[in-house]
């Protein structure tokens, strides 16, 4: 008889179980090793149980093409691969845009396994970088290179990618040279093995720095450009197909191993689109082209296929119950349209619902940062104001917390104005932060495109419109926007060429003194966060000393708290789960505002003092 592991408490034997491949144990009763009690399975155990019971190890995937003979082998193999190769965004960029980053490293260790045993044929899985970094950090209170640990571990066959801003490496100015290079190099060491490197400016000299990190890393180089504007508009002149094929031209001189279109707004429609990939298709008919976009229009799908038929090698989707609206398109579309075809996905249509099942029951527990409690349905206007999937949902959450019904119908329209007197940039983190703040800056001071022009010297600007005319994220296509630049800055120091050049080195071993003086405990990979976020990691530093890993309590528990007389588990390493069962708090606070809560732990009366927060 077969046994069923209990919900939460055991998964992550399982979890372990399949990376380390089977054991005798197991492959003669058609057991699993772990905890077990009879009970229900919840459809996450159903569907990785099943899948490790049919094979113990992960079949191969191009991550053996990769460790065994390197980046370049690994390039020429996807270029030779016969049907579309997809990388699934679903742990990182989906849940960046649909859910604020806040899905959990508990909730994507979880179906891990599954996805090792039943997506081995993906190009990749993006599933970290961009803002995952920060608010891994700042919100989740976990460590984002144990995350990367933990899912190399789960997941050994298939190739990580990662989204790398460039000279901002994963955050959101730029940083000294040698941080980028010993962060691309930590990354590499603990997993990493794709680097998506774009610069927000499109600027050159920011992106081959990224480029150079990433590689000298060992990392797979996919240089970025991203995509703004309308190539199938000929009265959309600045970022014309000259432009994309000139950029793409320099990519491929600075040895990218896959060139990567990034259309972060969703605005590559497919008529663009074809016209787009067969140019590049035609210069560089050797190099992998990967496409990256978001559907919030709801074109996503048709853009993808036809930039499969016009010889893409790879598009980007996300599981179907996270993708859709400011995410990728949907998994199973692309996998269901291209059955059959010669652009066959080789995916299995019931292995992604499935997968699929998981997400729409895992999305359910993080409904307080839902983007559809304002997002309904997708939405063309993205054309006309070109916003970033991720700052989309952003700026309408924003608008309706405010309770500003009309605010955010004001601030797309100001959005375009913005981008217009900013001089038409690529708008992309941070320069879609710097369009943003202004367009927030001329609704709410009701101040219309003449207004700004006409007062540039008087008004005082938000910080990053400052920061972005000194050129301190770098130089826009076609240069800063005349004579509003002059307007603003007056007597300002600017900064020219690449930002990060003028930096000095940062001194590590001095971060290191100085963090171990304050934190003991604290590791290289924290120094290499503090590097990046200096406050951000000290306080996540700070809450880990004072309340341990909290990454190890399953989600509900996390965001909401146990109620009096629940009991629950935590699993804090293989093979230690603590049984706890709340039991009362007391009525009267203590001076400085705390609570006492009562508690057993694994049968033992405990109690905490916890600050209460009503
Ligand atoms: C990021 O920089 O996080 C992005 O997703 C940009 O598109
Ligand atoms: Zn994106």
């Amino acid at each position: 008889m077969l046994h069923y592991p209990c919900y939460e408490s055991s998964l992550c034997e399982i979890s372990d179980y399949s990376a380390q491949g089977a054991s005798s144990e197991s492959d003669s009763e058609g057991d699993v090793p772990g905890q077990y009690c009879a009970g229900e399975l919840c459809i996450c155990e159903t569907i990785v149980l099943s899948s490790i019971l049919r094979s113990p190890e992960p079949p191969q995937g191009f991550r053996h093409i990769l460790k065994t003979q390197g980046p370049e082998a690994f390039a020429k193999t996807v270029r030779n691969h016969k049907g579309l190769l997809l990388m699934d965004t679903t742990f990182r960029d989906a849940h960046q845009s649909l859910l604020a980053t806040r899905v959990r490293s508990h909730d994507l260790l979880r179906i891990s396994p599954y996805v090792a045993h039943n997506f081995s044929q993906l190009y990749s899985l993006e599933n970290w970088g961009g803002a995952t970094f920060d608010v891994a950090l700042r919100f989740l209170h976990e460590c984002p290179w144990e995350r990367l640990e933990d899912m190399r571990k789960q997941i050994p066959n298939i190739p990580f990618q990662m989204l790398l801003r460039g000279a901002n490496a994963v955050g959101y100015t730029n940083y000294p040279d040698n941080v980028v290079f010993k962060f691309c190099e930590l990354s590499v060491q603990v997993g990493m093995d794709i680097f998506r490197v774009f610069d927000a400016l499109n600027y050159l000299p920011n992106l081959l720095l990224g480029m150079e990190a990433a590689g000298k890393a060992g990392g797979v180089v996919e240089g970025a450009i991203s995509y703004t504007g309308d190539v199938s508009d000929p009265t959309r002149k600045k970022y014309d197909l000259k432009y994309y094929t000139n950029l793409a031209d320099e990519l491929v001189k600075a040895g990218t191993h896959v060139l990567c279109i990034k259309d972060m707004a969703g605005l590559l429609k497919p008529a663009a689109a074809k016209l787009l990939i067969t140019a590049l298709r035609d210069k560089h008919p050797d190099i992998p082209i990967h496409i990256h976009t978001h559907d919030t229009a709801g074109a996503g799908v048709a853009s993808m296929l036809a930039c499969a038929e016009a010889g893409a090698d790879v598009v980007d989707v996300a599981v179907d119950s996270m993708s859709g609206m400011t995410s990728q398109p949907c998994m199973g579309a692309v996998v269901a349209c291209l059955q059959g075809s010669k652009l066959d996905t080789g995916l299995n249509l019931s292995n992604v619902s499935e997968y699929s099942a998981y997400w729409e029951q895992t999305r359910t527990l993080y409904a307080p940062f839902e983007c559809t409690t304002t997002m309904k349905s997708g939405n063309a206007d993205v054309y006309m104001n070109e916003i970033p999937g991720g700052q989309y949902t952003n700026l309408q959450f924003q608008a309706y917390s405010l309770g500003l019904e009309d605010f955010f119908e004001d601030v797309k329209k100001a959005y375009r104005e913005a981008n217009v007197l900013l001089g038409d940039i690529i708008k992309v983190t941070p320069s879609s932060k710097v369009v943003g703040d202004l367009a927030q800056f001329m609704v709410q001071n009701k101040l219309s495109a003449d207004d700004v022009l006409s007062k540039a010297e008087e008004l005082s600007f938000p910080k990053s419109v400052v920061e972005f005319l000194q050129g301190s994220i770098g130089e826009p296509y076609q240069g800063f926007p005349e004579p509003f630049r002059s307007k603003v800055l007056k007597d300002m120091p600017r900064v020219s060429g690449r930002p990060g050049a003028s930096l000095p080195l940062l001194d590590f071993d001095k971060l290191k003194t100085e963090l171990k003086g304050k934190h003991p405990y604290s590791t290289d990979r924290d120094v290499m966060s503090a590097a990046l976020y200096p406050h951000v990691t000290d306080e996540y530093l700070t809450f880990r000393e004072n309340f341990g890993p909290v990454d190890k309590l399953d989600t509900r528990i996390f965001l909401t708290g146990p109620k009096v007389g629940e009991e629950f588990e935590v699993t804090i390493e293989r093979g230690k789960t603590l049984g706890i069962k709340t039991l009362a708090m007391a009525e009267d606070l203590t001076a400085n505002g705390e609570r006492e809560v009562f508690f057993e732990m694994n049968g033992q009366l405990r109690s905490v003092f916890i600050k209460d927060k009503e």
